[in-house]
């Protein structure tokens, strides 16, 4: 862009949303918090950060970068894993923040559903559903500051997958500014609708690549009469499949969380955050935490987690246990569980690997992979945990200790990555099992999707975003018109 339109297209853009909602390096704002990824792997920089405050402001700033030809990078919370929503480093692309859409539209008890601004941060939207006596059960340890949008953006998955789906599965409607500025209001509500292709579903985990998120009806649900809260110890990960299987069979659908923790991972909770008190890390090689939701009574939610630690321990999978007494030593367990990413970046850098395999299989993979790991890579520390129940694997990797850390991720990264992913493809798993492809994983993806797959990905972005100004950059290499 030459400095005439940049000007030109800065003055429209403030008109849209005033002269405050328009960010700029050029008139001396900080715009660190918008373009750093949230793990801190990269700074972008870009042309301007714009917060609109409503759809129709969000419909005009992208018809004025579309016909200005500058690209927007949607971003909500900025809690990504995989570098999506912070700008490149060319300095020519918009982020736009829909952070000041974040009004609750409507709940509505009969139709069991809340409709959203896509920049509501999730834990308002769980507050708002406890508040009239429901559940919003999507849960990430990220929900204090990511939204709705962005969860709808990476389909983001969580602790409660298990029982009620991913983001997807919890989404009935969508009201979406496409890439040519126009609004598509899809906001039925409605369970049932088979009126040809079901567009939600093309936005719904397309990182900002096809379009912008403004609104959101999801399903939310009766609060459960009790919840009970269990961390118990094992001598395998064999044990914890088995202590799944035990768990569905026991509990059925009141199974409503199955987390695994390996002893690294427990050990750095332990190590960074001294005051959490974490039972069983040092004499276990796993743990599990996992969640019984009941709707008949919490001694009825308690019978049955007792049933079920018994067979558990009966067959062998199950060492040791404590079942919570009550809320707060309810959320204290589920916190150990969710402070392990935190006291992950605490520890330093580290490599991600978000891999989902079917459950039965996860044992074989992780001695597989860590002896490869453990011959190849000396020294690296596996941190290894995850959404077990759902067959998702935080398989994540810290640098030995006393290296040079930015330069074990230089030079290990990418060798390690080779390795991790081959035994992912043997096994027929996914490289990303819920934080997204972003630009962290662009390369990769090619690697490991079928070339019919990709054929018909990129068919839908150039119908739907034939400029290539939505998010250029992240999931999909794609060819500039
Ligand atoms: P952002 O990071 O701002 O954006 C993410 C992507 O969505 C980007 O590609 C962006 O362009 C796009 N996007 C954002 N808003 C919109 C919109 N309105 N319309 C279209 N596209 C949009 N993820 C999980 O899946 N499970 C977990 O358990 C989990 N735990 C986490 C724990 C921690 C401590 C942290 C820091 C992150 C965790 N995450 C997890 C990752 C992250 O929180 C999720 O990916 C979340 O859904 C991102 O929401 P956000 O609002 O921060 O989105
Ligand atoms: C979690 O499950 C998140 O805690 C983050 O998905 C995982 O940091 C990670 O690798
Ligand atoms: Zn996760």
């Amino acid at each position: 862009m030459t400095t005439a339109s940049t000007s030109g297209l800065m003055a429209q853009l403030r008109d849209i949303v005033g002269k405050d909602y328009v960010l700029t390096q050029d008139d001396g704002a900080d715009l660190r918090a918008w373009e750093l990824d949230w793990r801190g792997r990269e700074r972008g920089r870009a042309l301007a950060v714009v917060r609109p405050a409503s759809t129709r402001e969000v419909a005009e700033v992208v018809k004025a970068c579309a016909a200005a030809r500058a690209a927007i990078v949607p971003q909500g919370g900025n809690t990504g894993m995989v570098v999506g929503s912070t700008p490149d480093t060319s300095g020519t692309q918009v982020v736009l923040s829909l952070t000041r859409l974040n009004k609750v539209r409507q709940l509505d008890p009969g139709n069991m559903t809340i409709t959203v601004d896509a920049g509501c941060v999730l834990q308002t939207l769980q507050e708002e559903c406890e508040k009239a006596g429901f559940l919003f059960p999507l849960s990430l340890a990220s929900e204090g500051s990511c939204t709705i949008g962005g969860n709808l953006g990476t389909n983001a998955g969580g602790t409660q997958v298990v029982r009620y789906g991913n983001t997807r599965e919890l989404c009935l409607g969508l009201e979406v500014v496409t890439a040519q500025g126009e609004i598509w209001d899809g906001l039925l509500g409605l369970r049932k609708d088979n009126t040809g292709y079901d567009l939600r579903h093309l936005f719904i985990g397309s990182e900002g690549t096809l379009g912008i998120i403004t609104g959101a009806t999801m399903k939310i649900y009766p609060l459960p009469k009790s919840q009970l809260t269990a961390f118990a110890a094992l001598p395998s990960l064999e044990a914890a499949v088995q202590l799944l299987g035990l768990a569905h069979e026991h509990l059925s659908a009141g199974l409503t969380g199955f987390e695994v923790m390996g002893q690294f991972a427990l050990s750095l909770v332990n190590k960074h955050f001294p005051q959490q008190r974490v039972p069983f890390w040092q004499e276990s090689p796993w743990c599990v935490v996992l969640e019984n939701s009941d709707n008949e009574s919490e001694e009825h939610a308690r019978a049955q987690f007792e049933r079920l630690l018994e067979a558990a321990m009966e067959a062998g999978c199950v060492t040791d246990a404590v079942v919570a007494e009550n809320l707060s030593q309810a959320k204290a367990l589920w916190h150990i569980r969710e402070s392990i990413p935190l006291a992950q970046a605490q520890e330093g850098l580290n490599i991600k690997h978000d891999i989902s395999i079917n459950v039965s299989r996860i044992p074989a993979f992780v001695a597989e992979t860590n002896a490869l790991l453990e011959q190849q890579f000396p020294g690296a520390r596996l941190v290894t945990y995850g959404h077990l129940g759902d067959g998702n694997l935080h398989y994540n990797v810290q640098a030995p200790e006393g290296v040079d850390q930015k330069r074990f991720l230089a030079e290990q990264e990418a060798p390690m990555n080779q390795v991790v992913y081959a035994v992912v493809d043997r096994y027929r798993g996914s490289i990303s099992a819920e934080h997204g492809i972003g630009s962290l994983k662009i390369d990769k993806l090619p690697e490991h999707k079928s070339p019919v797959a990709l054929g018909l990905m990129r068919n839908i972005k150039q119908a739907l975003d034939p400029l290539n100004l939505m998010n250029p950059g992240k999931l999909l290499h794609t060819e500039n018109p």
